[in-house]
């Protein structure tokens, strides 16, 4: 119930979608055949020196971990990309190049979801068991992970190289990916914090950088890149929207956790057994009094399924779910009109594509 009044913010966006998205039909047919060539090129990249096995062990976790139908994040980058270029220079090899930086973001994705699942105990991901917990895999998911990070970076030398910009897209992958790790860093030190101390300023920092990072900054810079822009009121403008897109994604991302149906999610939650900075527990702290604190602090980050469930009644108790509908919602409209009052320049309708789009997908 609580998952489907999430969704309904998606009203807000509504008479903004009949105007055509920079996405098209086509684009995500060229986007997604691109994924055997992908994949063919890195397992090639990595058959040299003679290491057959490994490179059959690569084409493995890319194929488990790089669905083929994960599109979304890849695609940001294809949208900012077209609202940024003049139509003249939407030529084949142009869009390809969009596509293919698509698909580097992807495989920067894969590499933060590999190890926050290991580090987060998770069980399951986008519908099937965590690549750390398949049958041979273990620990070595680590060294998948170091595998597809690197993946980016032999796929940009490749593709690249002869571009006036490609030194800045090589930089923009290792900043955010070392901003990222830094966040997720964060998250597991704030993850030993005890329960009476979340505040909601830490929360506010913990999201800037383990989420908007590669979620929302990455993506929609490469496009602007790509594209040739160099105004950097408009690099500017857009960070600013990126940060608060990140910050309603890890919010969606942890209301979720507690309250979304893992049939639908493709993972369960257990960021309550596991102590983690979410949201909700800091919403609750802040509104909670002292008896309702004391709670909390007995049953929160307990592996036991009734401590797990008193916790889930005291955010129901607290009305944690309206309150979350509120805050998506205003955020949502905050976004929005953050977007359409940016100066000319800022790529609009990619940012409210993006927007829309993130309102119906997970992580
Ligand atoms: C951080 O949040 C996510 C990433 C991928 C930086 P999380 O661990 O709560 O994500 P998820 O719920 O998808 O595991
Ligand atoms: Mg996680
Ligand atoms: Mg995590
Ligand atoms: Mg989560």
């Amino acid at each position: 119930h609580c998952y489907k009044k999430a969704f309904n913010t998606i009203e807000c966006l509504k008479n903004t979608e009949s105007r055509e998205w920079k996405v098209s039909q086509e684009d995500v047919r060229n986007y997604t055949n691109l994924y055997p060539e992908v994949i063919h090129e890195l397992t090639e990249a990595a058959k040299q020196y003679k290491s057959k096995e490994a490179a059959e062990w690569y084409k493995k976790a890319l194929e488990y971990t790089m669905s083929v139908g994960s599109t979304r994040n890849g695609l940001m980058v294809v949208s900012v990309y077209k609202d940024s270029v003049k139509d003249v220079q939407l030529t084949e090899e142009n869009l390809r190049l969009a596509y293919l930086l698509g698909w580097c973001l992807e495989l920067l994705h894969v590499t933060i979801l590999l190890t926050d699942d290991m580090v987060d105990n998770s069980h399951k991901r986008r519908g099937q068991p965590c690549w750390f917990r398949v049958d041979g895999v273990g620990l070595n998911a680590i060294n998948d992970a170091f595998m597809a990070e690197n993946g980016v970076f032999v796929l940009l030398k490749k593709h690249f190289r002869h571009l006036d910009c490609y030194m800045d897209l090589v930089e923009l992958f290792h900043e955010n990916c070392f901003n990222s790790m830094c966040g997720q860093n964060m998250d597991m030190i704030f993850e030993t914090k005890h329960v009476s101390t979340f505040n909601m300023e830490s929360y506010d920092s913990l999201v800037l950088i383990k989420t908007s990072c590669h979620l929302f900054y990455l993506p929609i810079h490469l496009g602007l890149r790509l594209a040739g822009v160099e105004d950097k009121q408009v690099y500017d403008e857009c960070a600013a929207i990126t940060f608060d897109m990140g910050h309603y994604s890890q919010v969606k991302n942890d209301f979720l956790d507690c309250f979304g149906n893992p049939a639908v999610l493709g993972k369960v939650g257990i960021d309550i057994q596991t102590n983690k900075y979410s949201w909700l527990a800091v919403k609750c702290m802040q509104l909670a009094d002292p008896q309702q604190k004391a709670i909390m602090e007995e049953c929160y980050g307990k592996n036991d399924p009734q401590k797990v469930a008193r916790v889930k009644k005291l955010y129901e108790e607290l009305n944690l779910p309206s309150i979350y509908n509120k805050y998506e919602e205003e955020m949502v409209r905050k976004i929005k009109k953050h977007i359409q009052q940016a100066p000319d320049g800022v790529p609009r309708l990619a940012l409210l594509e993006i927007l829309k789009k993130n309102c119906n997908v997970d992580f």
